[in-house]
């Protein structure tokens, strides 16, 4: 039978196929070859009597770290303009993450009941490189349908820094309190986040996963000339360049720096791509 393991606690890992939920325990041979099933994971399991295992772990087309989730094909990126504030250089690192991992990224301004200036500038330079920008106010259950429409065929996983209320929205949307919630104050006080588990929810025929906040994220590890790949407005310009090995620094005949001077990619866009090739390079050394 296939199935999708949805939690994993203690070496066990619940699996549901076919409408039931199945507590398996792994076979012996995953430990030798390398290959641990993890949440996300497309199995084939068997039931012998009263113990049921997976015999098999299908391919995976993702594998996040953080949380270690498998298949995930869309993020919800969650920000708040405030409480906490606005992290803009946070914001274009964890997209930067979506696209390496090749997710679809939709952008969300959760707590717009705390801000309504200085937003349309910061939505303009996310929409002209390429995403979709939503405004919600969880707390009041305004700005989810969008949301929620989005969620059919996906294992989406809401993500951002602590506090912006990834488990608010997720909460609103299954009608319960199925993921802790709690006040910056009182997260700040215990010293650690409130969400820190994570499981696949089954939603609008979709699965959800949140994750607990990151306030700060490490890119050294994307390969230096893969870094322009993330930026998904460089592409109609990157063929265009004179050397076509070209990584639009200090290159002369850049199509791709052409375009910023011209105004058609965002210059705040470009300055990060320079400042995060800059720090991979800088890092890499450093470690040698
Ligand atoms: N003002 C306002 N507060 C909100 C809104 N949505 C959520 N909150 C509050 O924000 C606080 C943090 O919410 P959580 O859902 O715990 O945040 P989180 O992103 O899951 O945080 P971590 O699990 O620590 O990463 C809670 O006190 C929520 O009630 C909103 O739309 N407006
Ligand atoms: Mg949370
Ligand atoms: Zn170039």
């Amino acid at each position: 039978m296939q199935g999708i393991i949805v939690k994993g606690i203690g070496g066990l890992y619940y699996v549901k196929s076919e409408g039931n939920t199945y507590t398996c325990k792994a076979r012996g041979k995953f430990r030798y070859s390398n290959l641990s099933p993890m949440i996300g994971d497309n199995v084939e399991i068997k039931i012998e009597g009263n113990s049921v295992t997976i015999e098999k772990i299908y391919e995976r087309t993702t594998e996040l770290i953080r949380p270690v989730v498998a298949n995930v094909t869309q993020a919800f990126v969650i920000f708040a303009f405030r409480h906490p504030d606005l992290n803009r250089d946070l914001l274009s690192k964890f997209l930067l993450l979506c696209e390496y991992n090749n997710l679809n990224a939709v952008v969300c301004f959760n707590k717009m009941d705390l801000e309504n200036e200085n937003i349309d500038k910061v939505k303009e330079e996310l929409e002209s490189a390429g995403y979709e920008v939503l405004y919600l106010e969880a707390k009041n259950n305004l700005g989810l349908e969008k949301l929620k429409e989005k969620i059919k065929d996906n294992i989406s996983v809401f993500c951002g820094p602590s506090g912006v209320g990834k488990s608010t929205i997720l909460n609103k949307f299954i009608g319960r309190e199925m993921m802790e919630t709690g006040e910056i104050s009182d997260k700040l006080k215990r010293g650690k986040h409130t969400t820190r588990h994570s499981e696949l929810i089954e939603f609008e025929d979709g699965y959800l996963v949140d994750t607990p906040g990151f306030s700060s994220l490490e890119l050294d590890f994307i390969p230096k000339d893969e870094l322009q790949y993330c930026f998904k407005e460089f592409e109609p310009y990157r063929d265009k360049c004179k050397f076509n090995n070209c990584i639009h620094h200090k290159e002369p005949s850049c199509a791709v720096k052409e375009a910023v001077n011209e105004g058609k990619i965002h210059k705040a866009r470009y300055d990060f791509y320079i400042k995060t090739l800059e720090d991979i390079t800088n890092n890499r050394g450093n470690k040698r």
